[in-house]
């Protein structure tokens, strides 16, 4: 039903887009587009900064709040946030000590996004803790968008960024153990943090943000998941608002979920609705294998509005606004 609903709602949106451009004249155009812009965050009642993050996350958000209410940017805050995950060993699923594929190597996927939409990201990054610092430098300091592999860790190395064994005590005992059986599931809600995404506004109103893991565990070596993918596991629109998944790589993958949430939101929707319906997209679609994987999404917009929702229960968002840091249990879709 949602899924008709928004096919609909495209729809009635591309007619519009069609008129336009063969009926109305130029000015009639103009006065169209002018219909579509958000308003300016000075004449809304935002309340900023705010730093919201996928998960139970409070030391990164606390990190990120520290960044921007010192007046730094929003870049500067999602990347120092994802840091500090990055740099925790007991999470799994990010930066060192993050589970490894079914071969034993830890393969790290990360992106950045800027204001001004520039992106930088880095795919089966090895050695390296700080992959959200590596997908800085290739945004800032190449060409490029994407560095993978062995040219990924070379440049990073290049960059002065240390090499490190990022297969902890922990992880390669839990891989060992999982060698047994060695039986592949992806397991809803890993653990209490998984994926790291986080999306800040500064105190200037402007938009970035990073995403980072260690993908999935004990996947197949060379496999890349959403993390990585602009427009999948991190969009940001400076103008409208940004978004950032975690769960189920390849299910964001097959529906560009964080691009999607983020031209539902231009479209008028808000943070909430457009997460919500972009879960629909999965769900929905026939033969949906959703009751087996999760997926979750955050979104803020440009008012300072923030949603988050999934596909099963237990997912959450750290959020960091007004002095409170907290964590807030999302809405999901299985309530079967
Ligand atoms: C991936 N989306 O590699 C990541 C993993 C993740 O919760 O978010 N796990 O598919």
């Amino acid at each position: 039903m949602k899924r008709r609903n928004f096919i609909k709602n495209a729809a009635l949106s591309g007619a519009s887009v069609a008129v336009g451009s063969t009926l109305l004249s130029c000015a009639e155009n103009d006065k169209n587009k002018k219909k579509e812009t958000i308003t300016p965050v000075a004449n809304s009642k935002v309340s900023l900064p705010l730093v919201i993050a996928t998960w139970h996350v409070i030391d990164a958000t606390a990190k990120a709040m520290e960044i921007l209410q010192a007046g730094g940017t929003a870049l500067d805050a999602v990347e120092q946030g994802c840091m500090v995950e990055e740099a925790n060993e007991k999470g799994q699923s990010v930066g060192k000590g993050g589970l490894p594929d079914r071969e034993g190597n830890v393969t790290l996927d990360a992106c950045i996004m800027d204001k001004h939409g520039n992106c930088g990201s880095v795919v089966y990054l090895q050695n390296i803790t700080h992959a959200v610092s590596v997908a800085r430098k290739v945004m800032e300091d190449t060409p490029h968008v994407m560095l993978a592999g062995k040219g990924a860790e070379q440049f990073a190395l290049e960059q002065g960024f240390k090499k490190e064994n990022l297969l902890t005590e922990a992880s390669k005992k839990a891989w060992e153990e999982w060698k047994v059986e060695s039986k592949y599931k992806p397991i809803i809600n890993i653990e209490n943090h998984d994926t790291i995404g986080m999306l800040a506004i500064d105190k200037n109103g402007d938009i970035s943000g990073a995403c980072t893991t260690s993908g999935l565990a004990y996947k197949m070596a060379g496999r890349v998941g959403d993390s990585p993918i602009i427009g999948s596991g991190l969009f940001v629109d400076n103008e409208i608002g940004a978004c950032v998944a975690t769960g189920l790589g390849e299910e964001v993958v097959k529906t560009v979920g964080s691009f999607l949430v983020v031209e539902l939101m231009r479209q008028g929707k808000s943070p909430q609705e457009a997460c919500e319906e972009a879960i629909g997209r999965i769900v929905n679609k026939p033969n949906s294998d959703y009751k087996n994987f999760q997926v979750g999404y955050i979104a803020v917009n440009k008012k300072g509005e923030t949603g988050s929702y999934s596909i099963h229960q237990w997912f959450s968002m750290t959020k960091y606004q007004d002095g409170v840091n907290e964590q807030i249990q999302s809405d999901f879709f299985n309530k079967s």
